[in-house]
């Protein structure tokens, strides 16, 4: 075989491989490659969780490449430093307790370690809708269609992937939950959106709030914000790096005890 066919068959084989035994049928589908779900997947997939994230771009990162108004710098504070420290972020303490990292670095560092604990990442899958099953009435994974044909415009039915616990980590359109709460009314969802900017307590509260939504569905990061009715924060970091962790651990309670 000329190179050119072995490129073909290599990547077809290996691609189908993936999705044939870890992606079809995952413990944890992840949507939303931004700072809630990279962190979500490197503690889930640490504790062995065969571990997906769906990314509708062809980048992860979501809003942490923008930094602050295109300044390349976000910023933390002290509570989530273990996190900085456990992905090995060189961040620099401006006062106590107070911590500037450049984007760049985030994005790479947060994206390695989850594929370093073996997550694996998928770019360019968008996610437009959820399966669900009644008796007892439960989320059971998502449906998903290539970004690429989603810009087309064309009519493409979508395939599916298993999950026994999935994450809506789309950000502040909350994506998955409006999807469910529009097309599953028995959920009885209500997604008021998220409020002005009060950063201070929207740090608290997003990570007090994440967790579960209904049975075998959860949310992270500011799609906590946009269910809850929670205030924005604009670019600090904490509160989604400490939600991206606590779903993580809630995750791993409810399947331990299932
Ligand atoms: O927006 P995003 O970074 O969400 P997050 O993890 O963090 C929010 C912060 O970036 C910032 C903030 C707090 O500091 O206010 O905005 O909650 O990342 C969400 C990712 O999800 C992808 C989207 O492209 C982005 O990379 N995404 C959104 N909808 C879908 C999706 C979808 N339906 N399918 C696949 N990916």
């Amino acid at each position: 075989m000329e190179l050119e066919g072995k490129i073909t068959r290599y990547i077809i084989k290996e691609a189908a491989r993936d999705w044939i035994e870890e992606i079809s049928k995952a413990d944890v589908v992840i949507v939303g490659a931004g700072p809630a779900g990279m962190t979500a997947a490197k503690y889930l997939a640490e504790k062995g969780y065969r571990t997906v994230i769906f990314e509708r771009k062809l980048s992860f990162g979501g809003g942490i490449g923008g930094g602050g108004m295109l300044f390349h710098k976000v910023v933390t504070d002290e509570r989530a430093k273990h996190i900085l420290d456990d992905i090995s972020i060189k961040a620099k303490e401006v006062e106590k307790g107070f911590y500037v990292v450049d984007s760049t670095e985030l994005i790479a560092k947060l994206a390695s370690s989850a594929i370093d604990a073996g997550a694996k990442i998928i770019l360019g899958v968008h996610v437009e809708d959820v399966i669900y099953r009644e008796k007892p009435l439960r989320i059971t994974g998502v449906a998903i269609q290539w970004s690429a044909v989603m810009l087309s415009g064309l009519h493409v039915d979508p395939i599916f992937v298993e999950s026994k616990a999935l994450v809506d980590a789309t950000g502040h359109d909350a994506e998955v939950l409006r999807v469910a709460a529009r097309k599953i009314p028995e959920l009885n969802l209500k997604i008021p959106g998220e409020k002005s900017a009060y950063a201070e307590l929207s740090e608290e509260l997003v990570v007090e709030k994440t967790g579960r939504i209904v049975p075998g569905l959860y949310a992270a990061g500011m799609a906590v914000a946009a269910i809850h009715g929670l205030p924005r924060m604009g670019p600090i970091f904490t509160g989604m790096l400490l939600s991206g962790k606590k779903v993580a651990e809630i995750i791993d309670e409810d399947l331990r005890s299932h």
